[in-house]
């Protein structure tokens, strides 16, 4: 029997991966995406299928997490063995800015996709899968953080993804719903959003070495953060929904790195060395040195006099702009992945070094594609923060 997934939030970096999973795996799936002014399926353009085509196995719904008529009527359409529930306003920073918005979207949106799956006499029939996070863990109580670890959240978005997290077990446990969380540690890749901190780095460092770009300005650097691949990531959370009983799972690598060491990692995939100096706002990240064979291997040989030439002056790559700074920061997250190693048999293929790598490829290639077209007198996007 051909199951049927519905994946909110597809149009995300961990819908995309999902769907593209699933479908491999002989999934339907459908997806639920935002109205929006301007395209948004990037991330899902390469497994898109015409609507006039028969038999298609990848479905897009309109839908938002702040309507529940909209959500009610779409599960009722497709009849889902599986949800997965990733859609969310998944920026820690800005939900200090929305956070009611955040609180309805990312709190009580679960809600109604449960209350819907109630109201819909479907408790026996599908299973949910909501994206739970380590943010949960905020001002952490116990390191490393287990299932067992108490939660104190930080920010608006943990609060409302705490709400989240209990009325999933709420509802698993009130009416015997196959309802389980994840409870995700930080997980990146080529496609993560451009404002969440790898992803501006693996940028920034790509458009420095290509010149286009002086410096990069962050917030707090020392902040430790374990992070993986989130190929690896979606993975777990089919294998959550696959078990014969539901729980909930932290999904981790157990390894935490600060950002500065990741923007060092970053750096040194383009054979830029970078050291830091300075304390507080004031610290800076400077060129100490260029691997020059590594660079013309992977930047190019036009671009390295130039990057040599900023390295003997020791030029500054990296500022502190207490802007990005949050006005209440999770300081180190690890996670404790024992009981999604042995329960599950989850095991991630990349580690930390592979997942700088992973990305930097991309986006220097990203970069280069910009370069030319700027070349050629031709207008790239902008992404301003
Ligand atoms: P993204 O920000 O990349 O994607 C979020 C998705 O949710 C997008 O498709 C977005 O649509 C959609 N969305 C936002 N608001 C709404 C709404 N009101 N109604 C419907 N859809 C909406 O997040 P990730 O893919 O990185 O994360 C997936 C989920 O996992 C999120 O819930 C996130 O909070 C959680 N999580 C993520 C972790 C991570 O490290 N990546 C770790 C732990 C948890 P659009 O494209 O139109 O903006
Ligand atoms: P996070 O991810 O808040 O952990 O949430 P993010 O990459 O935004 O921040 C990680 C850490 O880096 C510090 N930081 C900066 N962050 C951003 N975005 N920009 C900067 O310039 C910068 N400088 C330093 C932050 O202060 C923080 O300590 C992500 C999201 O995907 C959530 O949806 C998810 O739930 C959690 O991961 C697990």
């Amino acid at each position: 029997m051909t199951k049927v997934a519905l994946i909110t939030g597809i149009t995300g970096q961990d819908g995309a991966y999902l769907a593209e999973f699933l479908l491999k795996k002989g999934y339907i799936v459908h997806g639920i995406k935002r109205r929006s002014s301007l395209f948004n399926t990037d991330r899902i353009d390469h497994i898109y299928q015409d609507p006039h085509v028969e038999n298609r196995n990848f479905i897009l719904h309109y839908g938002d997490l702040t309507d529940s008529m909209n959500l009610t009527r779409i599960i009722q359409e497709v009849q889902p063995d599986e949800i997965y529930n990733l859609a969310a306003m998944s920026h820690v920073k800005v939900s200090f800015d929305m956070p009611e918005y955040v609180a309805n979207a990312d709190g009580v949106g679960t809600l109604r996709i449960l209350e819907a799956i109630r109201l819909l006499g479907l408790t026996q029939k599908t299973k949910i899968y909501q994206a739970s996070t380590s943010e949960l863990y905020g001002l952490v109580q116990e390191v490393p953080q287990s299932e067992k670890t108490p939660f104190y959240p930080r920010s608006p978005y943990a609060v409302a993804k705490l709400y989240a997290y209990w009325i999933t077990v709420n509802y698993r446990e009130a009416y015997n719903i196959h309802a389980s969380n994840g409870i995700l540690f930080n997980h990146e890749s080529p496609i993560r959003g451009e404002t969440f901190v790898t992803r501006k780095v693996t940028r920034a460092m790509s458009r420095i070495a290509l010149g286009m770009q002086a410096c990069t300005y962050m917030g707090n650097l020392s902040s430790k953060r374990d992070w993986g691949h989130a190929k690896d990531y979606v993975e777990a959370m089919y294998l959550i929904l696959q078990q014969d009983t539901p729980d909930d799972y932290v999904i981790a690598t157990g390894i935490t790195t600060s950002i500065r060491d990741f923007i060092k990692m970053a750096a040194q995939e383009v054979g830029i060395s970078v050291a830091f100096s300075g304390e507080g706002v004031d610290e800076y990240g400077y060129i100490e040195s260029v691997d020059t064979e590594t660079f013309v291997r992977v930047v190019g040989e036009k671009y390295v006099s130039a990057i040599n030439e900023r390295a003997q002056k020791q030029e500054k790559i990296v500022g502190v702009d207490p802007a990005y700074f949050r006005p209440t920061e999770v300081d180190l997250l690890i996670g404790d992945p024992t009981k999604s190693q042995t329960k599950l048999g989850w095991k991630p293929k990349y580690d930390l070094p592979a997942l700088v790598q992973d990305m930097m490829l991309s986006d220097v290639k990203l970069m280069k594609k910009d370069a030319y077209l700027k070349e050629g007198g031709y207008r790239t996007m902008n992404y301003f923060e």
